[in-house]
């Protein structure tokens, strides 16, 4: 396999700086060495140039910080992972905050009838304007990739939506807001909270994910938010929240998601160096890139 690593320093999506130096921290981390030595061919194709915030706002830009310049980044990210997959590799887009899934998704989904999703994330990333506690675009991207939300984020590469509701799986969910949970519900979205992993153990949670994303999908989407995993082991994230999934669970669900061979596009985002511990969490993101492509313990 031949992979194309896609570097966004976006931190527009969300109120804490320092996340647009992810790309950064995930190469000193050493991720290209890392994949090189699993045999694959390596292009960093560097990062997306990201203009600083614009003053002055647009019609509809309430309680959306941001709006013009992330809808910008997303639509240059998208023409890039769209480009990558043109030519026949495999994109590994470098977060950045998560509203750099807006970005992706457009560029991935039109490759795909039936593109699934895992949202690996504490978080739903399922708010509207209208529902959004913090106004912050980088807990709206899930929402706005299902056609939900304001036009300059569904309408990302010119159409929407990019994904089906019941193609997508969100794992690790503990702080979901009131109007999340009630779009979950309303819309039906598979989801593993932190009490399912707790219950059935992640070889359940993973094989049960594996099977249903096979059964209706043409290609899957890994979209992992470090904080999906707990703050003691993934402290570098701007939005921490105990109780989350552990370094092994993860390992194990990138390694499960390898021998299933049904992952085509991911990204690894919200690692802020600026917060962590010694560039623990990019450190992290590269360990389990290792496993999700193929690193074997024995
Ligand atoms: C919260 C936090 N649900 C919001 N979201 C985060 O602001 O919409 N997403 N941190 O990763
Ligand atoms: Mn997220
Ligand atoms: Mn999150
Ligand atoms: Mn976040």
């Amino acid at each position: 396999k031949n992979i194309s690593i896609i570097g966004v320093p976006m931190d527009l999506g969300q109120m804490r700086r320092g996340v647009d130096m992810g790309p950064s921290a995930i190469r000193y981390a050493g991720v290209v060495e890392r994949l090189e030595r699993l045999h694959y061919d390596i292009d960093d194709l560097g990062d997306i140039e990201i203009t600083r915030p614009k003053r002055g706002a647009i019609v509809g830009e309430e309680n959306l910080k941001n709006l013009r310049d992330v809808s910008e980044a997303s639509e240059k990210l998208a023409a890039k992972v769209d480009e990558v997959i043109k030519n026949g590799r495999f994109p590994l887009v470098l977060g950045g905050d998560h509203s750099i899934a807006l970005g992706s998704l457009a560029g991935i989904a039109k490759h795909y009838q039936n593109l699934g999703v895992i949202w690996y994330d504490a978080h739903g990333d399922l708010n509207t304007a209208e529902t959004s506690p913090s106004g912050n675009i980088h807990g709206m991207p899930l929402a706005a990739s299902l056609g939900i939300g304001h036009k300059a984020l569904t309408h990302i590469a010119g159409y929407s939506p990019k994904i089906k509701p019941e193609n997508i799986v969100i794992i690790g969910a503990r702080a979901l807001d009131d109007g999340e949970k009630e779009l979950i519900k309303e819309i039906g979205i598979k989801v593993y909270t932190m009490h399912e992993i707790d219950r059935l153990g992640m070889a359940t949670v993973m094989e049960e994910t594996i099977a249903y994303l096979k059964e209706r999908t043409d290609g899957v989407h890994l979209s992992l938010d470090l904080d999906g995993l707990d703050p003691h082991d993934a402290p570098g994230v701007g939005t921490p929240v105990l109780g989350g999934i552990s370094y092994r669970e993860s390992h194990l669900a990138m390694e499960m998601l390898e021998e299933a061979k049904i992952i085509t596009s991911a990204e690894f985002v919200e690692v802020n160096p600026i917060l962590d511990d010694k560039n623990k969490t990019a450190s992290v993101a590269v360990a389990l890139m290792g496993s999700l492509f193929g690193e074997k313990l024995l």
